[in-house]
């Protein structure tokens, strides 16, 4: 690992990686061992690697899978399933399932294919829709923060879009750590500062079975092409990913940007299911299912 100067045995690697967790874990206030909490999986390597640090670590912390209904001929929400269910299964851990077809009518590529959103690719769709039934879900059953599996590379590619727009509002809400409001649980990413290929090395070291694939919408993404970016960057100067990210972090603290709350739109519940919003009216998700 250039980028930190070390070179580990499969041993230490398997124990390091969720030793550097729960470091973060516990600097960036997180969350307790006390607290109920829900990790959204999606079968793929990094929340399922998450899932198994939490769990090893000895917090309480149960899953949530959404099937989206994306086949592409690749039957990819079925496998995910399949492999999410198989992890919890081995281990005795529970999981929550949430279909959207059968709890909505649709699924996401028609509900994509039926709104103005995404006519190509369903990923503003699926943003949302994932939003909301991870927001409903953490509500409806009492926990009190919610995990994503994003690693360090999702959330330095997320920067770097956001930095070359300067979407300020974007800006302000991106971090390690969402603090909870009315209606909306804490979100944390306990993975942020773990690279993409040292999540790969303890998913296939430590033999979590995810899926492969990606989703077949990803193909071609911004997301992927900032990667790109950021790792041939990476490559001539190791470290370059975490100090883009860590500097953006202490910018922000040092007061670098706007204070968070003249930013932030009013937010009101929605009169349908209830979440905070900052549209008059419905929510995006509750105007999208009632077309
Ligand atoms: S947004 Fe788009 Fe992803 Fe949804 S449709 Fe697939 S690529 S899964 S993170
Ligand atoms: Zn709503």
């Amino acid at each position: 690992m250039r980028q930190h100067k070390l070179a580990l045995c499969k041993e230490h690697f398997l124990e390091w990686v969720p030793e550097q967790t729960e470091r973060f874990i516990e600097k960036y206030k997180m969350f307790t061992r006390s607290e109920k909490i829900l990790i959204a999986v999606s079968g793929g390597k990094d929340s399922l690697s998450l899932w198994d640090i939490i769990y090893s670590l000895g917090y309480q912390a149960d899953g949530l899978y959404i099937c989206l209904g994306i086949d592409e001929g690749l039957g990819y929400s079925s496998e995910s399933q399949r492999l999410t269910e198989k992890f919890a299964a081995q281990r005795g851990l529970k999981l929550h399932i949430v279909d959207i077809q059968k709890e909505y009518g649709a699924t996401v590529p028609q509900f994509s294919q039926k709104s103005h959103r995404g006519r190509v690719k369903p990923c503003s769709v699926c943003g949302l829709v994932k939003r909301h039934v991870m927001n409903r879900v953490t509500r409806d059953l009492g926990y009190e923060v919610l995990l994503t599996g994003h690693n360090l590379d999702d959330e330095a590619a997320v920067l770097f879009g956001n930095t070359l727009a300067w979407t300020g509002e974007y800006l302000l809400r991106q971090g390690p750590v969402l603090p909870g409001v009315p209606g909306f649980a804490r979100k944390a990413k306990p993975l942020f500062r773990i690279y993409e290929r040292e999540m790969l090395a303890y998913a296939l070291l430590s033999g979590i079975e995810y899926i492969y694939d990606e989703c077949p919408f990803a193909i071609g993404s911004t997301s992927i092409y900032y990667k790109q970016l950021l790792n041939r960057l990476e490559n001539d100067r190791p470290g370059a990913k975490q100090s883009f990210y860590l500097s953006f972090l202490e910018a922000r603290k040092s007061g670098l940007f706007a204070d968070r709350n003249s930013l932030q739109a009013e937010l009101h519940p929605c009169p349908n299911c209830g979440q905070p919003t900052s549209a008059t009216g419905l929510c995006s998700f509750c105007r999208m299912i009632s077309r």
